[in-house]
């Protein structure tokens, strides 16, 4: 770690820089010197990495000037600031979105065409930064944009994982899982902070001893301690001279060698042990539902915790020393989920054993200065800990955890007098053959705000999993519905249809995308619709032309484009996706053809890697395409396939390409969806059930421009204890007909018994998502949909009104709420570079 300067070098001295240009001479420079002296190419290469890395450095190099000026900014205002404390940000690429977000697009296309590069060629040189799962990883992305665009004093926490979401290859229809080194080739983006490294302790135990002041305290001792370095990415706001942090932790050795190891001469053994403690960072887990019970992923969530509590911490106190009376009143931690909540306990830990506060006065700080974001309603996915595990891996936070639970059972018995059932049921601590801490419930007690991720979402906490807690404390309950950042999904992912819009209602919408609601009268003239729908046509050719790599398209794109990717899931319901595609082959098969609409259906997504039935719903799909894209009767009808290692950068050529969205889960179980807003916001129109944000977004759009199937939520419960799959199997001559097909093995012929779990699923009378029961109606809006395409200018009609209808799913409309609602945060203006 450098040491700290004895005598303090003027800062002025150091940092007072002329600015940097933005033009295309100053991007041609900036590339030219990062090349030869930050890289050190001497030959003319033509290597596109480093022609990549030399224009990041050069972007690298504006947005500097601009995050020193928000620091100074933020410090010098010293109001209120927030902390979005999160497992995942799943970034995806930077580049780009740093050239859009400066306003240097048109500057550095000049550049390259000057030079002779094509900026297509250095874009894809940069590896995703996969640092997620899925939805809620990307959330985080979004809102770290949004809250730079809004010019909010928010800093993002995470980790650093050396290995992000898997890359997934498909082997014989099978997923197999790469490892993704997304750092092997370096990332030019992140700027390592060692100074502020801090130290997390592990294991060891505690011990009660009587301070000079008399009172009983806690020491946590013989800890196994690890170090937490900080890697800092810079968040660009969109042309607003703001750059905001996303501080990653990274894990690291402490220096000290076991002695007694290295005494008995294991030098070797010795400082391999180290390693053991940069494993904590070393993978990011692939379950986009709950792991369970893996002490390495407790450990991450409290190393992710306490560094970031001791980084706010360290900050706190070079200011205000030990007063922390002002400390609630100035900072905020929204939990992403319940990942991180055990920051509840580790901040009354930092205050009361670290900090000297009482226990009242520490419980008064963190209870109003934490908020909790849920986003699950799958009671197998609210995440639990065995106690024991706790005990042996952080026994001091274990006894915190108690001590709340104690007081707040306290608080239980006052409110519902003798109803023990209550008590048990709200327990921090779930009883049984082992413990378990419940800490959904440490997140709601420690919080002063509980928020769901969309209407229904929200409503349906309310009623089922924290029903007790609503009771208690109807205050803290709130609807945060989620949204997309429409830089990234749109101004970048898109932009042929960015232009047109641009020249119909100008430019603004980018910041206020409430302005695509101006497009709306243009839906009914012809020119326009025409316009619009050779834009789209267009992004169609492209996807061909890029995923023909990988898989071979041969529809061309007049088809109907229905495209389903997000994560592999039961209750997402990829399998009615290619039920239905069966089906449609079975028609072709039986020379039911003469109105079928030319489709290609296009599903992507991972699987956890221990999830048995996502994995063989991917191998089905997988063979499924396969028989049905060689049978010649398919041939400019129909087409399936499977689009392997679906991330960010594919979404982005992704979406654009969508005629009609998949989001078919069962109702009551998606807490939202923000593919369904990304489909939407670029014009696909969206067959769906009424389940998460799918609600709001036929709300806005109005129905007769939504596919709506399905039964809803209530019918869904109330179906349930009734529910009879293999009677309405026989009583749907197209459901019969696709079952015998699969229990013929007519597409695993040569695997005999490979899809019977799947069978079994369908068939069986608890099957949790009920497939079954929406698969007539889920037919039947296929069906609506197809005849609705044949009628391209009523089509492209209700594109244009979806995209019209999207404003309310801008991600700076939802961090305008978080703010208003929960962080009550004053943006502020850095100082223009210059
Ligand atoms: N949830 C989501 O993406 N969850 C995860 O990625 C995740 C859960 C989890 C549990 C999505 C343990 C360990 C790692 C984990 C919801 O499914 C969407 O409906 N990772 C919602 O739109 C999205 O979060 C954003 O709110």
């Amino acid at each position: 770690m450098p040491k700290k300067p004895t005598k303090k070098t003027s800062p002025c001295a150091l940092t007072e820089l002329p600015a940097l240009g933005l033009a295309s001479k100053d991007v041609i420079n900036g590339i030219r010197q990062h090349y030869s002296y930050t890289l050190g190419r001497d030959l003319p290469c033509d290597a596109p990495h480093y022609l990549y890395t030399a224009l990041a450095l050069t972007l690298r190099d504006r947005l500097m000037e601009r995050w020193r000026n928000s620091k100074d900014a933020y410090r010098d205002a010293s109001g209120r600031r927030a902390y979005y404390l999160s497992m995942e940000f799943l970034i995806g690429r930077s580049l780009g979105n740093a050239m859009l977000n400066l306003g240097m697009t048109g500057e550095v296309s000049k550049a390259l065409y000057d030079m002779g590069l094509k900026l297509e060629d250095l874009v894809s040189e940069e590896q995703d930064a996969g640092l997620g799962n899925g939805g809620l990883g990307r959330l985080a992305a979004c809102f770290m944009d949004s809250c730079a665009t809004l010019q909010l004093p928010v800093m993002g926490y995470g980790l650093r994982y050396e290995y992000g979401m898997f890359r997934q290859s498909i082997d014989n229809g099978f997923q197999v899982e790469n490892p993704d080194h997304w750092l092997r080739n370096g990332h030019p983006w992140e700027l390592e902070r060692p100074e502020l490294t801090a130290r997390i302790r592990f294991g060891g135990r505690t011990e009660i001893f009587r301070s000079r002041d008399g009172r009983d305290r806690v020491r946590w001792l013989d800890s196994n301690d690890v170090l937490a370095v900080p890697f800092d990415v810079p968040v660009p706001g969109y042309k607003n001279g703001t750059v905001n942090t996303l501080r990653l932790w990274k894990a690291a050795a402490t220096d000290e060698f076991d002695l007694d190891e290295f005494n008995a001469g294991d030098y070797a053994e010795s400082v391999a042990s180290q390693n053991a403690a940069e494993n904590i960072t070393m993978v990011l887990y692939p379950n986009d539902a709950n792991e369970n019970g893996k002490e390495l992923r407790l450990r991450q969530q409290y190393f992710l915790a306490s560094a970031s509590l001791q980084d706010v911490l360290r900050r706190w106190k070079s200011r205000y020393g030990k007063d922390f009376t002002e400390f609630a009143a100035l900072n905020c931690f929204q939990l992403n989920d319940t990942h991180p909540s055990i920051a509840v306990a580790e901040l009354m830990r930092l205050l009361v054993d670290e900090n000297d506060l009482l226990w009242n006065d520490a419980w008064e700080i963190t209870r109003n200065c934490m908020a909790y974001t849920n986003h699950t309603l799958l009671p197998e996915a609210l995440e639990r800990w065995s106690v024991p595990l706790f005990r042996q891996l952080l026994p001091r936070l274990l006894e915190i955890i108690f001590e709340i639970n104690a007081r707040f059972l306290g608080r239980v018995a006052t409110h519902w007098p003798g109803e023990t059932e209550r008590l048990t049921r709200m327990s921090i601590i779930e009883e049984g053959p082992v413990q378990q801490v419940r800490m959904a419930y440490l997140a709601i007690v420690g919080s002063f705000s509980v928020n769901g991720v969309a209407e229904l979402h929200s409503n349906l906490l309310k009623q089922g999993l924290f029903r007790d807690f609503y009771e208690l404390w109807p205050e803290k309950f709130n609807n945060k519905t989620n949204g997309i950042t429409p830089r990234r999904w749109l101004a970048w992912c898109n932009p042929g249809l960015s232009g047109l819009i641009d020249s119909a209602i100008g430019e603004d919408w980018r910041t206020d995308l409430s302005q695509l609601s101006r497009l709306k009268p243009l839906a009914d003239d012809a020119a326009f619709r025409e316009r619009w729908q050779a834009v789209r046509l267009a992004n169609k050719e492209q996807m061909i032309a890029f995923k023909s790599e990988l898989i071979n398209l041969h529809m061309g794109p007049d088809a109907l484009f229905d495209v389903q990717v997000k994560r592999i899931h039961e209750y997402k319901r990829q399998l009615l996706n290619i039920l239905h595609v069966i089906h449609l082959y079975d028609r072709l098969k039986h020379g039911d053809s003469a109105d079928i609409t030319p489709r290609c259906v296009l599903i992507g997504g991972k699987a956890a890697p221990g999830y048995a039935m996502a994995k063989q719903i991917i191998k089905l799909i997988n063979n499924v395409a396969q028989m049905v894209n060689v049978d010649p009767l398919s041939h400019g009808r129909l087409q399936v396939a499977f689009l392997p290692n679906y991330r960010v950068s594919a979404m982005e050529i992704i979406c654009p390409a969508a005629d009609l969205s998949e989001q078919i889960s069962t109702a009551g179980k998606e807490a939202s969806g923000t593919g369904n807003m990304k489909f939407m916001l670029n014009g696909a129109v969206t067959i769906g059930t009424l389940d998460g944000a799918n609600i709001e977004i036929r709300e806005e759009v109005g129905e007769d421009n939504f596919f709506l199937f399905g039964l809803t939520a209530e019918e869904v419960e109330t179906t349930r204890p009734h529910y009879n799959p293999e009677a309405i199997i026989a009583a749907d001559e197209d459901l019969s007909r696709v079952m015998r097909l699969l229990e013929c093995g007519y597409f695993n012929q040569f695997e005999p018994g490979i899809f019977d779990g799947i069978i079994a699923s369908i068939k069986n009378p608890h099957d949790p998502w009920m497939t079954a029961a929406d698969f007539r109606s889920y037919l039947d809006a296929q069906h609506r949909a197809a005849v609705a395409f044949r009628d391209q200018d009523a089509w492209t009609r209700m594109s244009i009104l979806n995209c019209a209808a999207s404003g309310r799913f801008s991600s700076d409309r939802t961090i305008g709420e978080y703010n208003q609602d929960i962080w009550r945060l004053t943006p502020i203006v850095p100082k223009a570079v210059g």
